[in-house]
């Protein structure tokens, strides 16, 4: 099946072999998948949506989890081009190193989709379409949250510890960027420590433990690029005897349903959506890319931002994890 269905019925259109096409028009598409991992629940729901909406559209999906690790997405993309699938779409783990593995696959004419976390390539060939969030609004999103919170205190000094997403990925890299360039605007508020925790709980309490121990009462918010972090983290912030979302603010990014219910007890104080049920959007542009029709190369996902006043509202609504 390596050849895209788009030459194959150029082909066709001439040859005696309709019936041969009319069968093989009738197979359903075969997309590899090469998912980041299982790291936190934002991930497993936005796993949860492209399984789903695979079976729903009747499309053999060949998923590789890669456990967070490059060499094993850059692996599962060689299997699924040895293989022969007719498009491949991935959620990069980070965003460079994806140049020699990409030009593989255009050069087996397939087609690859990029979903979810961004790749920083020098030919924009080499990949048909990203769908996924605008990061570095996410971030900004969460800055702005803060500078209104700061209104309250105006001649208080707002120290921020950060949790960042995992180094060197898109989300980590804007997130932190979008957040920065808000902050900037008011120079009370000041980042005193910042560091990976790899959008793990388990790490996001680890951290936070070290943050704790050096600043201490120093810690004025906690700025975390994913709720799974800030959960993790807020389990830290209780042992050491500090009140979440009182003693120190909580701000957090993803939206997940735990958070809403963090929320609701006061343990977060805000949480900027994103939004992981892309899905839906992955196989219609999937299906139009073998199709040969054009597609928008860059298409982000609307999102909101929930403080925690409005939690115990949206809870009910919450459709992911
Ligand atoms: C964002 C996504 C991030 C989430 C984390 O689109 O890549 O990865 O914010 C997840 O929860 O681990």
């Amino acid at each position: 099946m390596g050849i895209t269905r788009r030459r194959f019925v150029a082909g066709l259109a001439w040859s005696p072999l309709l019936t041969a096409f009319s069968a093989w028009s009738a197979a359903p598409m075969v997309m590899g998948f090469a998912q980041v991992g299982a790291e936190s629940e934002w991930r497993t729901a936005n796993t949860k949506s492209i399984k789903d909406s695979a079976k729903k559209e009747g499309i053999t999906l060949k998923f590789a989890d890669a456990q967070q690790r490059q060499e094993n997405q850059v692996k599962a993309i060689r299997t699924f081009i040895a293989q022969k699938v007719d498009v491949i779409a991935f959620s990069p783990v980070v965003e460079s190193g994806w140049e020699t593995v990409l030009r593989e696959a255009k050069a087996a004419k397939i087609p690859v989709i990029i979903t979810d976390r961004a790749v920083r390539v020098s030919d924009p060939s080499l990949f048909a379409a990203f769908i996924g969030s605008d990061f570095v609004e996410e971030g900004r999103r969460a800055g702005n949250w803060l500078l209104e919170r700061a209104k309250k205190t105006p001649n208080a000094t707002i120290n921020v510890v950060e949790l960042q997403g995992t180094v060197g990925s898109a989300p980590a890299i804007d997130r932190k960027a979008g957040f920065e360039q808000v902050i900037a605007t008011n120079p009370k508020v000041k980042i005193i420590r910042s560091q990976t925790a790899n959008f793990t709980r388990a790490k996001g309490k680890e951290v936070m433990e070290a943050f704790l121990k050096s600043e201490g009462k120093n810690i004025n918010v906690l700025f975390a690029h994913n709720d799974d972090m800030a959960l993790g983290a807020i389990q830290a912030i209780e042992e050491a005897g500090f009140k979440p979302g009182v003693d120190i603010l909580v701000i957090s990014i993803d939206g997940i349903r735990a958070a809403f219910e963090a929320m609701v007890a006061g343990k977060i104080n805000v949480t900027v959506e994103c939004n992981p049920l892309l899905g839906p959007q992955l196989f219609q542009v999937a299906r139009d890319v073998i199709a040969g029709k054009p597609v928008t190369r860059r298409i982000t996902i609307s999102e909101s931002v929930y403080p925690a006043e409005t939690a115990s509202k949206e809870l009910p609504n919450r459709k992911y994890y």
